[in-house]
């Protein structure tokens, strides 16, 4: 019979094998003195003329009082230079993310490593009156495989992707603390998550909420009046999910705009879906064409 969890761990950044195994065994937990207060406020600040600057999101992907700001690393400095490349984090996705595989060269055995990356870094502000998310698992947009684990246990490595969530304010159950559904990154594929097996993640400021990409989660709905839910999240996958050649760099917009739209699409300047190879939620050729946030294609 299936464990059930229902308890997130609380775990002091100091206690590395610990976060290694409430992870390994939850899916997910909330790493506590993740951080300090001076980082928090910094990119707060940092990301606040973005968030100002989005439009309400028009699908189903968020709730229309979300604000988010994309290409996190970019805009902030101190996001990229405290919490992309902390020590910790490095530790969790090499140990659930990177991919060693061996391979013959002729009779020579080769072996390689491809580190995690990040693959996306985005805060999502949640605003007063906003729904709920569906539950869901992020890595639906990689279309990782998820055979029933539930009594093997977990094998680490099942995992294509993993997320690290920084909040810029207390999350709560009111303002819309991110729930999910401790375990669930056991389940096989043909399983459907309810919402009364959800518990919420509510965090302090300077905690962060690490979990795997197999993990059914939702961001919550904020039902408060004034409150928002800022929370910051940095999103890694495997390191070889990109293009062998780096065509993206390799060729201008103009040259790229003057090909026929079938070259564009065989060369991934379309989004594959869900989700993936958008920019500032625009699809790539909208970017290249410095189109407005339109009528955005609803990728949920
Ligand atoms: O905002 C949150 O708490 C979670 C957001 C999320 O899960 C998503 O957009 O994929
Ligand atoms: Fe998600």
């Amino acid at each position: 019979m299936a464990i059930q969890y229902a308890e997130i761990q609380r775990i002091d950044r100091s206690k590395v094998s610990e976060i290694l195994d409430a992870v390994t065994r939850d899916g997910c937990c909330i790493i506590k003195n993740f951080t300090d207060l001076a980082t928090i406020q910094k990119t707060n600040e940092e990301v606040q003329p973005y968030l100002e600057a989005d439009k309400p999101w028009k699908g189903d992907l968020f709730p229309p009082e979300t604000r988010r700001c994309s290409n996190l690393v970019g805009r902030s400095q101190t996001a990229r230079e405290k919490w992309l490349v902390d020590p910790l984090i490095r530790t969790l996705t090499s140990h659930f993310v990177d991919k060693t595989t061996t391979n013959y060269y002729g009779e020579t055995k080769h072996t390689y490593t491809s580190e995690a990356i990040c693959s996306i870094a985005i805060t999502f502000d949640i605003g007063p009156g906003a729904q709920a998310q569906r539950l869901h698992r992020d890595d639906k947009n990689f279309h990782a495989d998820h055979p029933d684990q539930t009594t093997t246990g977990y094998q680490v490595g099942s995992d294509v992707m993993m997320a690290f969530m920084v909040p810029g304010v207390d999350t709560t159950i009111a303002n819309g603390a991110t729930i999910a559904i401790p375990g669930s990154h056991l389940w096989g594929a043909d399983r459907a998550p309810k919402t009364h097996e959800a518990i919420p993640a509510e965090l302090d400021v300077t905690d962060c909420w690490v979990m795997l990409g197999g993990l059914y989660h939702a961001g919550g709905a904020n039902v408060t009046e004034l409150e928002r839910r800022t929370v910051h999240g940095l999103f890694f996958t495997r390191g070889y999910y990109r293009h062998e050649e780096n065509v993206y760099l390799a060729n201008s917009p103009e040259e790229v705009l003057s090909w026929r739209p079938e070259a564009r699409k065989a060369m991934g300047y379309e989004l594959s879906h869900p989700n993936i190879g958008f920019v500032e939620f625009k699809t790539p050729l909208q970017f290249l064409r410095r189109e407005e946030l339109g009528e955005f294609v609803d990728f949920a």
